[in-house]
Order: C-alpha cells, then structure tokens, then sequence
C-alpha cells in the first residue's frame, strides 16, 4: 500500500487501507472516485515516479553526450541543435512533473548505485572508439526513452506524461544516430582531403598507366586520388579502379570515383562525387553505406547551400579559371569561391584551371583545399608538379580557417 503518496484528506482511506485487505487497485479506484467528487490532485504512484526520474536523468545525460559530439567534434549545427531539441522536448513533456520526481528522487538509497552491471559492462567494451561511444549513449537513451514509455501507459501515468510523446522522441533518437554514427565514420576520411586532390581523367592521360601515374601522384604527397573518365565503358572501367582502390589502400590515400554510385560499390572505393546532373544526393546517400563519402560539385550560391544542406562531405566549386580540360565549364570566378565560403561551414575544394601561379589566390579565397587535372598531368614530372602545388598549398593554409582542422 505504500505504492501511493497519501496526503492529510485522504486519512480516511488511508485508515480503510490499514484496517482492511484492501488491494492497490481498489485504493486507486475509491482515490479516483474521491478525487473527482472533492476536485483533488491525480494521485501519483511512487515508484514509478522514482524510476521516471532516474530515466529523464539518464536520457537527457546521453542526449547531452551525443549534442557535444556533433557540436565539438564534428561542428554541425544542424544536427547538435536537433539533439538539443530532443533533450528540450524531453524537459518539457516532463515539467508538470518536476517537484514529484525530486520528491521522490533517492539516490543514496539505490541499491545500483557502483555497481557496474551487464549492459554497463558491455557499454564499457564498445566505448573503445567515438563510434562505440556513440552507440552506447544512444543506447542507454532509448532504453531510457522505452522505459519511460511504458510508465507513461499506467492508467494513473498517461493523463499527465503522454506515451506517444517519448515513443515519438525514441525515433527520432534512432534517426539522429544513424546521421551522427555515419558522420563520425567519415570524418577520418573528409580530412584527408585537406591534401592535393588529384584526379586521373582517363582522357586526359591520353594513353599514359594509370597505375605509374598515380604512385608518381602518391610519391609526390597527394592524399587524394579520384578516377574520371567520360567515355569509357563500365567494364572497361572495373579492373582500373580494382587496381587503383588496391594502391591507394596500401598508401593510406582516398580512392574516389566520379559519377558512377554502382563502380564505387563494385570496388568499395571510399567515396564518389557527383555534378549537378547525376542522381540526387539524398538517393546516392541511401544506396551507398554509411562510411563513405560523397562530394558534389556546384557553381552557385544556392546550390552549394543544398549541398551542404543534403549532406555532401564536400564541395567542389568551379570552374574557377578557364581550362582547357573542361571547355564547356562555366567559368564562376575566385569571387564566387568567396561567396560561397562565407555561406558554407562544409569543406570547400577549388576546381578548374588552377595552377601554382593561383593557388594561393585560391587558397586565400577560403577554399579548404584544390583538385587538379592538367596542373599534374600535363607535366612529364608528375610527382615534382604534385610536391610544387603542396608546398604552395601549404604555404597558403592559414590553418584556422580550415574547415577540416
Ligand atoms: N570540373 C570543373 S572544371 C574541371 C572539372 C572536372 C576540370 C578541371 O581540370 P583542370 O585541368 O585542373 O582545370
Ligand atoms: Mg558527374
């Protein structure tokens, strides 16, 4: 009987309950007929109250955790403030409440406290990495988020602490983790690309080994490789980039493809970039795991914006200068670099016509770092074209204003 929290003018209950073999379900039941007649408070059970309060404690601990991870180490806003959302939401739904559960709230008498239990213990084992970190906090907020559910749907519970609510805020935990897993697992990835980016247009190595010319790029320092190739067939195209993933794997450096979502799958490269005529983004981030990255090439203010919006690890704008590379680029200038720059926080790649005499340029623009064709290609020294372009890239970095620091 001491489930219930009994005041002054329910004594003659109280006196009923004491005196009788009078079940828990039928005090409720003389409470609730008492409570309509005299207008008094809903009467709240104690022990779950207790258990709900340690379950907010506990959801809104992890939801903070996971807020901090988006906001200090992956700087997004967008999804740090979606988990601050959550983390409000959840006060809020629980704010009528809030003098009950401290009331009830007894710490030094829980008998878990210091013990590390099974799920404690195997939350220990997957924290070994941020991913893992991830994983148990998101974790031990849902848990906590069920918990708290299935309280709620207690006849006494859901007048005041709604179900649907924290069933709601439950998926939309499951969502954000997925987003904030899948960012952290490319974020290894995303700075490598603070180096040269190198891309192996096929026609413009005009008969040239793809392989020889990209271990020059690699010996020269170039942390980024990406296969392009406008014509040839998909076939044709496999076993290059079978071999290509293979050297840059045994170099540590990122294998990229241009547009073809179903070669990058083929050859598991790290990522594929895409222009403003291939499949959508938000399709190519469905289809490919969520380890890989995707880079989106833009000319405009506003398609950058949707870039970053939708969640491209990069972006590539161009064509900065003319090039005979590409001659139908439309060519946007270093001020359109500079726009976009102050519009967009994702890493920026300048592209098109750069050289070692306007990398800098380039580089002071706010372009986080460049990819190159001709610059490298053109050159029978491919790897002393590469080592130039880096120490200049170098030289221009001012370190604090890159996107991948
Ligand atoms: N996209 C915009 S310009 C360009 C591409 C693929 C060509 C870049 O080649 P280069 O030789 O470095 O100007
Ligand atoms: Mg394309």
């Amino acid at each position: 009987m001491g489930n219930y929290i009994f005041k002054r003018p329910y004594q003659s209950i109280r006196n009923k309950v004491a005196s009788s073999q009078t079940t828990s379900e039928e005090v409720f039941q003389h409470y609730e007929f008492l409570r309509f007649v005299l207008r008094l408070p809903i009467l709240m059970p104690r022990q779950p109250l207790r258990l709900i309060d340690a379950n907010i404690n506990r959801a809104s601990e992890g939801l903070r955790l996971l807020e901090d991870v988006a906001r200090f180490i992956l700087n997004d806003a967008g999804l740090s403030q979606q988990l601050r959302a959550m983390r409000h939401s959840l006060v809020e739904e629980t704010k009528s409440l809030c003098v009950k559960l401290l009331s009830q709230r007894d710490s030094e008498q829980d008998v878990g406290v210091g013990k590390e239990n099974v799920i404690a213990r195997e939350a220990k084992q997957s924290q070994q990495d941020l991913p893992g970190v991830i994983t148990a906090n998101a974790k031990r907020v849902a848990e906590s988020l069920r918990v708290i559910e299935e309280l709620a749907k207690l006849p006494e519970m859901s007048p005041v602490l709604p179900p649907a609510k924290f069933e709601q805020l439950r998926f939309t935990l499951y969502t954000l983790e997925q987003r904030l897993t899948s960012r952290i697992l490319r974020q290894d990835k995303v700075k490598q690309l603070a180096g040269l980016y190198v891309i192996l247009d096929r026609q413009a190595l005009a008969g040239r080994d793809e392989l020889e010319i990209a271990e020059q790029v690699i010996q020269g320092g170039a942390k980024v490789i990406q296969l392009r190739d406008k014509q040839s067939s998909k076939a044709e195209l496999l076993p290059i980039a079978q071999k290509l993933k293979a050297l840059c794997d045994k170099s540590a450096i990122l294998f990229i493809i241009n547009d073809y979502l179903d070669l990058v799958l083929a050859v598991a490269a790290d990522g594929l970039h895409i222009g403003q005529r291939d499949l959508p983004l938000p399709i190519i981030r469905k289809e490919l795991p969520i380890d890989k990255i995707v880079g989106c090439s833009v000319r405009t203010v506003s398609q950058a914006i949707k870039a970053q919006n939708e969640g491209a690890d990069y972006i590539a704008v161009g064509s900065i200068f003319p090039t005979p590379t590409k001659k139908d680029a439309t060519v946007v200038g270093v001020n359109r670099l500079k726009q976009i720059r102050q519009v967009v926080t994702s890493p920026l790649l300048a592209i098109g016509g750069i050289n070692e005499d306007n990398i800098g340029e380039v580089m002071a623009a706010g372009a986080d770092s460049v990819a190159v064709i001709s610059a490298v290609l053109s050159k029978g020294d491919v790897k002393g074209a590469v080592q130039r372009l880096m120490a200049k890239m170098r030289m221009s970095r001012k370190e604090e204003h890159s996107a991948f620091s």
